[in-house]
């Protein structure tokens, strides 16, 4: 090991401090691909700006089309997105403990179609504490419950099976 990398080691060991992780949302559960996404995976995608207003104030919200994540982890969408698959559901948890549930199909083109980002700006300045860094916004509900603040997991579950008669 280099001298430096050796040095830093020992720093760390007296410090007691871990090495500065990044911020990030993790895709995780039935995902083809498990994914983390922090600010800097997410300015790498196409990014979607939505403008909406909370408390009545209008915002112009920048971030991810939340679709666009669920392709990267390997949702299954489109044509995959059929039978048993819409039994899927995904749970968005964030910082405080705070879970809300979408279907899968909600955000797929071709059922809810619905639009939601995960968005880390907000008029150009990204998210404060309080809401972000990383903030979901459904502009087209009529209460902004399942705008969920502080968002740092997103579970892919399956419906568990009814029991028969
Ligand atoms: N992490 C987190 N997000 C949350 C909540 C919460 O308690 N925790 N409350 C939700 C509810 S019920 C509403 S009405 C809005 C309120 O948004 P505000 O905190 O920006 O006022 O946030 C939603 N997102
Ligand atoms: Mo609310």
């Amino acid at each position: 090991m280099p001298f430096r990398s050796l040095a830093l080691c020992f720093a760390l060991l007296l410090t007691g401090a871990a090495p500065a992780q990044e911020p990030a949302v993790h895709f995780d559960g039935e995902f083809a691909k498990p994914s983390s996404f922090d600010r800097a995976a997410l300015a790498k995608l196409p990014r979607t700006t939505i403008e909406a207003s909370d408390h009545g104030k209008p915002g112009n919200w920048q971030g991810v089309a939340v679709d666009e994540l669920l392709k990267q982890a390997g949702a299954p969408l489109g044509d995959a997105l059929r039978g048993g698959k819409l039994a899927s559901y995904l749970v968005v948890g964030a910082a405080d403990g705070y879970r809300v549930v979408f279907s899968l199909a909600e955000f797929d083109a071709a059922f809810g179609a619905t639009r939601a980002i995960l968005a880390d700006t907000r008029d150009g300045k990204p998210l404060d504490a309080h809401e972000g860094p990383f903030r979901l916004v459904v502009p087209d509900e009529k209460r902004p419950g399942r705008w969920v603040r502080q968002v740092e997991r997103i579970e892919l579950r399956s419906a568990p099976a009814q029991h028969s008669k």
